[in-house]
This record gives C-alpha cells, structure tokens and sequence, in this order.
C-alpha cells in the first residue's frame, strides 16, 4: 500500500461522507488528510512501521483520530469506518462525483430517487430521459450530465501525466535492481505529455530473463498481459497498461528514439532519412545495407544531419525545420525555477503553514515562494477576510526579517468576479506584492463574456498573473469557453503573466497555449497551486509542460531572480 492508495482512501471517506452530507469540518479533515498524505514525501507505511502511531502524529495536519484509522489499515488492510460506509452507500456512486455537474448532492438525490448506484446507471438513467421528470432537473440538465459522462468516459482511456509517472519511475527502479544498465521510459511520457494511453519502458540487461521477471513480479501488477523472451506488458492497479522490451546495448538509441515518438515526428524523420538516401528504422540508421547508427540518440540524430531534439518537442510541430535551421529553443529545465508563486495554507483551503512551507521551499533552495491564499468572496475554499489578509501581510513582513537566503510574498489568489472586477478593493491589492487573478465562479459564461471579464481584470493594472487561465480539470472539466488568443495577446499588452499550474490534474496552461504565449510575447508563471507540503513537488509536470511549449527560462517569471522577479511584479 503506497502513499498514493492511502490518500485515495482517505478521499473516499470524506467524498462519501459529503454525500451522505455530514458535518463539513468532519468531511474537511479527510479531503485535507488525502491531499497531505497522498503527497507525503516519506512513505508512510515505513514510517509507521519504524515509529508506530507518534510517527504519523507528527504529519502536521494529522491528528490522533486519523492516525488510529491508518494505525487500523497497515494491520488489518481495511478501515471499519470505511467498510462501514460503503455498506450505507455504495462505493459506485464515488464515480459519479467525477463527472462534471453532478456533485454530492446530487449522487445522492440520484441513488434515492432512482437506485442509481455508479457510472453505468447513470449512464443508462440519462440515456433514457429519466433524469428530466426529477425535481429541479431538465432536459438542459441531462444534457449536460451526458456530455459530463462522455468526457469523463474519455478520459479514463488515458492516465493523468502525474498518475503514470511515479508508476514508471517504481518500474525503473525495480529492473535497476534486478540489474538492467540502462532502463528509460519512452513514449509519450518521456515527451511529458499532459495524458498518457500506456508506460513503454525500454532496458538493455545481461540476463534478458530476469529484467521481464522483474518486470511482470512488480508489486502493483493486478495482471500480466504478455510475457515472452524480450517483451512483456502488465497491467498495474492503477489500470495503467506498461510495456517492456528488453534490446541488446548496440540498438538502443535507435529504439529508444522511435519508441519515444511521436508517431508524427519518427514519420517526418523516415522521410528526412529517405531524402538523404538513408533509411531509418527502431533498429538505426541504414546506408544501404550498413548500419551507420543506431547506439545512442544523439548518433541517430547525427547521422540524419540534425542535432539532439529534446524528447518534448518530438510532436511534428515544427521542431526538424528549427533543427535544420539551427533554430531549436534552449528549453527550461527544472533547475531553472527559482521560486514558487502560488501556495495556499490552512488559513484557507491548504494544510500547511507559511512556516512549513519556507522550509519545504529552502530544501528545494527557492530564491522565494510565495503564498496566496483565496479571496474573501471565495466561501467554499474559506477566503480571507480584508482584516485577516492585512494581519498576513504584517506576519509576512515580520517574518522576512528573520529570514536569510529566501524571501516570502505576500500575494492573494483574487477572485475575478463575473463583471471582470476582483474581489478586494484597490487599496488592500496595492498593499500586497502582487495578486494572481483567478476564475473560480459563473464558469459556464458565454465565450466573449468570459474573455471579456478576464481582460478587463488585467486591464485593472492590480493581478500580475492570471490564475488556472482555462479552468479545465484533466479527465474530469473541460475548460470553460474564453479565446485564449486574444486573452493572451491582452497578457502581453497588460504585462499580466500567464499562469501554467504544474498540478497534474490542471497543467493549465497547456504546451499549444505555451508556445502561443511565447509567440505573442506573453509570460509565463509556473506554479503548483499547492495545497499541501507535498505538491511542491510537482513543479516537475509544469516544466515538462513548459518545455512541450518550447518555452526557454527567459519567458518565465519565476526563473528570474529574486530582483528581476520583484522588478516584473512592480510593473
Ligand atoms: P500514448 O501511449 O497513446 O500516450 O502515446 P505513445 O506516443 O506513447 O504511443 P504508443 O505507446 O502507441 O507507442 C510508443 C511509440 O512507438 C510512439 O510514440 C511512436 C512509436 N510507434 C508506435 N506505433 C507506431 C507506428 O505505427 N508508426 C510509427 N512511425 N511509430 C510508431
Ligand atoms: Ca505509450
Ligand atoms: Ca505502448
Ligand atoms: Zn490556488
């Protein structure tokens, strides 16, 4: 059971629990658990292990009751609590919370009013115009809940970039010990991007046998789908499919380049080789019947006249014509980020304190952080009120003094309301070190009105970045309707810089709109939005966003340093 498991657990509870609608701050505890425990960086099972129950007390956040019931799940496998749940409600109706417009309450008026129990129900209720003659519901409704489940049907097909890649990295760890030399993953993880259909993980090993044994013994496996004398696929409990081949060391640059994809770059590829009077193949690069290439990567380019093409750019957009023309981005790495600008903590709906996340953020060796709670009008993430966010600026500003090597913001996440006018008046916005401006209302808006609301808060002069810009939830909302072009061409002109959230479940911005940023001038911040100590870590998904986008450290505000930063948002 890994951190992951036991945070979905944990989220579970509190989901069932909000739809049998109990207490809020009982159903608060056990969403706010999951998010702290499914990003912990230690795991958690260990740790009890090591430490028993005064280990998981000192998770901040984690409390006596919460610690006896993972105390209950390491020895007996289950929780009570939760089986006891599951009996009153059935579990299927979780399904439902995922689909867009159908909430707590109304999975619950659903199940009491028709028996639907999960997904497939309500699928099926929908499809047979049931749900319209429902109290409060219409045919607008069903429409929109079909269109909910059909996107969410969608996305089961593909697994969030965040979901898959701790898989693949536990994978790789696993062949390493089983003695692979090299084990990469390829495919459209290695290109980062924002879904990914399937693992396929490449190896070089002495004892071919060993590496696929590894590999179909891995403790996630629910089940092997193949297993031969070089290949082999699983299928892990996270219903995420993997594929192994296991190839001999003087082909594995070849292999790795066209495993890696895309499709659409390896054709564009085939076809510069042919042009050359070359051929190319997963086994190298071909002079008639020699092999002029084929060990690493860069050798494969190489021989095809080209640089090294960064696995993100590999998509067929544009990215051979710029390596021809000595063109191609010097992309943004991980090592770049000096600074995380978005954060929340208890004192709206995050679980740390500003004092956990300096030094989470001293470990990462940030220049800065800074924290952004919600604004006031924002009740159900429990917004600051203009008095508590003036006593934040003077905590932040008393606690700077006592800092070294790293400095605290004071920002404000700002509601932008449906006029397009933000949520705290012009004087406290003046006070703080700058504020992001976020959608979080009226997110079914008309396109030009939407588009027009966001501009007009840009145009205020009091956000310096915009917020989550397209709202979308990945695999579960689809972005609200706004014309990213002309909304990013007003971030240019307004010096407003767009956010790209590095949250799995957002990566909003997405790479297309990246590299639009990039094109009309606009920047880009990489935030993760977090809302526990753990996500920091997920800077990792936005910088391969970013990277997708062809973005290079000179358009992103947080690669700057602490000055140049300052500089940006005092503009
Ligand atoms: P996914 O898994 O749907 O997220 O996307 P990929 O890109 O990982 O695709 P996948 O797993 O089907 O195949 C891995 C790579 O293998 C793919 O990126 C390129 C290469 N490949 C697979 N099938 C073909 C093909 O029919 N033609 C060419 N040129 N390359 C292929
Ligand atoms: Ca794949
Ligand atoms: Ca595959
Ligand atoms: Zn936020």
């Amino acid at each position: 059971m890994n951190n992951s498991d036991i945070g979905k657990i944990m989220r579970e509870i509190g989901e069932l629990l909000e739809i049998k609608g109990e207490m809020i701050f009982k159903i608060r505890a056990y969403l706010k658990a999951a998010e702290i425990l499914s990003t912990y960086p230690e795991d958690l099972a260990k740790l009890y292990e090591e430490k028993g129950i005064k280990g998981l007390t000192q998770i901040p956040g984690i409390g006596e009751g919460l610690a006896k019931k993972l105390e209950e799940l390491f020895n007996n496998g289950k929780i009570g609590y939760f089986e006891d749940l599951k009996k009153e409600l059935p579990e299927g109706l979780l399904e439902l919370l995922s689909v867009q417009g159908v909430g707590p309450k109304k999975a619950k008026f659903f199940f009491e009013e028709l028996g639907i129990k999960d997904l497939k129900g309500l699928e099926k209720a929908v499809k047979a115009g049931k749900l319209k003659d429902l109290k409060g519901m219409g045919e607008k409704t069903e429409e929109n809940i079909l269109k909910g489940i059909e996107y969410r049907k969608k996305g089961i097909e593909r697994m969030r970039l965040g979901d898959a890649l701790p898989v693949a990295e536990a994978l790789i760890k696993e062949l390493k010990a089983a003695g692979a030399k090299e084990a990469l993953y390829a495919g459209s993880l290695r290109r980062g991007r924002e879904t990914v259909g399937d693992i396929d993980i490449l190896v070089t090993a002495k004892e071919h046998g060993k590496a696929i044994e590894a590999f179909t013994s891995f403790e996630r496996v629910s089940r092997v789908l193949a297993k031969g004398g070089t290949k082999a696929s699983i299928l892990t409990k996270d219903g995420i499919q993997a594929d192994l081949r296991v190839l001999s060391p003087d082909e594995f640059g070849a292999a790795l380049n066209y495993f890696t994809g895309s499709k659409e770059h390896n054709v564009l590829l085939r076809e510069l080789a042919i042009k050359k009077g070359l051929k190319l193949s997963e086994y190298g690069v071909f002079k008639g019947n020699k092999r002029i290439a084929s060990k690493t990567e860069e050798e494969v380019y190489r021989a095809l006249g080209l640089p090294y093409i960064e696995p993100e750019l590999r998509e067929g957009r544009g990215e051979i014509e710029a390596a021809l023309n000595g063109k191609l981005p010097r992309l943004v790495e991980p090592g770049d980020i000096r600074g995380d600008l978005h954060m929340h903590t208890a004192a709206s709906d995050g679980t740390g304190s500003i004092a956990e996340l300096v030094s989470a953020a001293k470990k990462k060796s940030y220049e800065y952080i800074g924290i952004t709670d919600h604004s006031a009008s924002l009740k159900v993430a429990r917004g600051l009120s203009p008095e508590l966010l003036l006593k934040r600026i003077k905590e932040i500003e008393a606690l700077n003094k006592n800092l070294n090597g790293i400095r605290v913001l004071c920002g404000s996440e700002v509601d932008i309301k449906p006029d397009g006018t933000l949520d705290y008046d012009d004087g406290l916005l003046s006070r703080l070190d700058y504020a992001i401006g976020s959608v979080h209302t009226s997110f079914g808006m008309k396109k030009d009105e939407m588009t027009k609301r966001v501009i007009r808060a840009f145009k205020s002069g009091k956000i310096k970045i915009f917020g989550h810009p397209t709202g979308r939830l990945l695999n579960e909302r689809e972005p609200y309707e706004i014309d990213m072009n002309e909304v990013i061409a007003a971030a240019a002109g307004e010096g407003v810089s767009l956010e790209l959230s590095a949250s799995p479940y957002r990566l909003d911005l997405t790479d297309i709109n990246c590299r639009a940023a990039k094109d009309k001038g606009a920047k880009v911040c990489i935030d993760t939005d977090s809302h526990a100590i753990g996500e920091l870590e997920n800077m990792k998904y936005g910088v391969m966003t970013a990277r997708r986008g062809w973005l290079e450290k000179e358009n992103v505000i947080n690669c700057l340093p602490l000055k140049g930063l300052l500089r940006f948002l005092a503009r």
